[in-house]
């Protein structure tokens, strides 16, 4: 397993995890751009947004719903973003499916 990702999922690489369910993993981003910065990951490998089919579409439903959560309990819903880089082109490093979460400038 060489995927960067894959290995935070299973626990073989050591990540600041917040949330995990049967579908995604949470935990935050090494080289943060926000005061809370998070990359909310699919457990399932899945290279790029391109990949995304019939079956797995319902994943970026949970996603945006996690990240709604998230905003909620950290007492950020005054303020987040939520970007998915597409591609090496578009600035995309790590090719596991995985959506940034970026918020906390200002706390309710
Ligand atoms: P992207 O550019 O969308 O592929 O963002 C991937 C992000 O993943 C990048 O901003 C840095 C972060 N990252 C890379 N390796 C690790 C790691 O081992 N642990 C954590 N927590 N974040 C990582």
């Amino acid at each position: 397993m060489t995927c960067i990702f894959c290995q935070i999922a299973v626990r073989r690489l050591p990540a600041d995890i917040l949330y995990e369910d049967d579908d995604l993993i949470v935990f935050k981003e090494v080289n943060p751009e926000a005061p809370i910065h998070l990359l909310i990951v699919s457990r399932v490998h899945i290279d790029t947004l391109n990949s995304l089919d019939e079956q797995s579409v319902g994943l970026m439903a949970k996603m945006v719903l996690v990240a709604k959560r998230i905003a909620e309990d950290l007492k950020t819903q005054s303020g987040y973003r939520l970007v998915i880089n597409c591609g090496r082109e578009a600035g995309q490093v790590v090719l596991h499916l995985h959506m940034h979460f970026m918020g906390g400038w200002r706390k309710k």
